[in-house]
């Protein structure tokens, strides 16, 4: 057993994967319950799919529950997707399952994984690349990636790009890819009045109501989904139950692929 060959083994395969994963159909900002449906659901179909996550682990939101109380709450609508991922969940009250959150983040995944998406953990998006369309429309064109450890570290490190034909923001409360184009491009975002409309409290029901509406393309090349969409459309936050999220990915993935033009319907 040479410790030489395990560092090659590790740094040659390693590379392969993120070279293969520079020029790809959709990539996904964010590892949470939204980004890793999204990522599924996309490479189910074949569609070349990766996801950049700034933190160690996957997962998001999920893992810890609500208050740290690891489980999760899911509504009558999502139930299916559950099951999809055969994810196991119990009837609580009509029309409210409860499941692991632990369970249910890691059958995202494996299931998104297996399916074919590239998940590159420890790897934040710092910017995204811009392109002007044959009618003078900015679109986005891809993601502009770093070490996360960089700007942990506060070190003047440029990044890398990475060419992409539709990007996903399921980056969460703080919409960050959403906000960089606010910020670099000013308020152009497709909100009522072109910039972030910021999330508002807590209304579970409202919030995850009209998190699938949210769920859209908000800047040509750019979907926004998960929790960034309510952040970004100015709707309420909705706490522990993650049944919008599950649905708002797979939307989001059913727009990447009308935007890719692959007529296909998701069962
Ligand atoms: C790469 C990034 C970057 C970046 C962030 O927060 P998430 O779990 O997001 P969703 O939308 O899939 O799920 C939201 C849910 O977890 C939640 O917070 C709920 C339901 N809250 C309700 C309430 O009331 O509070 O995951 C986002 C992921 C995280 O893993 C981040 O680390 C990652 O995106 N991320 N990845 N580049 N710039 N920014």
């Amino acid at each position: 057993m040479d410790e030489v060959i395990i560092s090659r083994a590790i740094i040659e395969s390693y590379f392969k994967n993120l070279i293969d994963s520079l020029d790809v159909d959709v990539a996904i900002a964010g590892a949470g319950p939204s980004g890793l449906t999204a990522a599924y659901y996309l490479a189910r179909e074949g569609i070349k799919t990766v996801i950049f996550e700034k933190q160690l682990r996957v997962g998001g939101g999920m893992p810890g529950g609500g208050m740290m109380f690891n489980n999760i709450v899911i509504q009558e609508d999502a139930k299916e997707i559950l099951d999809e991922f055969k994810v196991r969940a119990k009837k609580y009250k009509d029309g409210l399952y409860i499941a692991n959150a632990l369970e249910t983040v890691s059958a995202l995944c494996l299931k998104a994984m297996k399916a074919g998406a590239n998940i590159f953990n420890l790897i934040s998006v710092e910017d995204v690349m811009i392109r002007e369309s044959a009618q003078d429309e900015e679109i986005i064109t891809g993601l502009v990636i770093n070490w996360s450890a960089v700007s942990w570290s506060k070190l003047h490190v440029d990044p890398l790009t990475v060419r992409s034909k539709v990007i996903i923001d399921a980056t969460g409360h703080d919409g960050e890819v959403c906000r960089i184009v606010e910020k670099k491009l000013g308020p152009k975002l497709r909100t009522p009045r072109g910039d972030i409309m910021g999330e508002k409290s807590m209304w579970s029901e409202k919030g995850e109501r009209e998190l699938l509406d949210n769920t859209k393309e908000v800047f040509p090349g750019l979907i926004v989904t998960g929790m960034a969409a309510n952040a970004v459309f100015g709707s309420p936050r909705m706490g522990a139950i993650f049944g919008g999220m599950l649905l708002s990915g797979k939307r989001a993935a059913e727009i990447a692929i009308e935007k890719l033009n692959v007529v296909k319907v998701l069962k």
